[in-house]
């Protein structure tokens, strides 16, 4: 299995918080390598074609709103199986139910809002890390 790139983001609430470099502490302490990184103020237009999938959602305002709601660190990582190894640091999406030891079960919670606040994103296939690595670095 050879080296594969994903995206991550440490979202609004992550960088307010100041978790970016416990974010990517653990990142590089898994063994991952960081390829690029920036801090984006995302527009509309990016937030809707990243979250393409998620539209006519509930969810899917709240969740661009939050994401416009302070600047987001865009991560390119490079590793063996990282798609899959990001999404496990990661855990899953709600915080509450996110297993200890990652970093939504370590460092999220509910906030009791209309939309997970879940500090971080990890493409979920290499069709949506290609595809959202060119909307975020190219
Ligand atoms: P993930 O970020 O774990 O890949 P996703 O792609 O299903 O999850 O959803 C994108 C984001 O939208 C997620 O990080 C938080 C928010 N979200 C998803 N499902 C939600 C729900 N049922 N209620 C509130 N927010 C939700
Ligand atoms: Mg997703």
């Amino acid at each position: 299995m050879s080296a594969e790139e994903t995206l991550i983001l440490v979202k609004p609430d992550g960088v307010k918080r100041g978790l970016t470099g416990e974010i990517l502490r653990r990142v590089e302490a898994k063994g991952y390598e960081l390829v690029d990184i920036r801090l984006v103020e995302a527009p509309r237009q990016l937030l809707e074609a990243h979250y393409e999938e998620h539209q006519g959602k509930p969810f899917f305002e709240p969740l661009l709103e939050f994401m416009s709601s302070g600047p987001i660190v865009a991560i390119r990582a490079r590793g063996n199986r990282i798609i899959e190894g990001f999404r496990s640091l990661a855990g899953s999406t709600e915080p509450t139910l996110a297993a200890p030891g990652t970093i939504r079960g370590d460092l999220g919670r509910d906030w009791g809002l209309s939309v997970q606040q879940n500090l971080v994103h990890g493409s979920d296939s290499t069709l949506s890390a290609e595809r959202e690595l060119a909307l975020w670095f190219d």
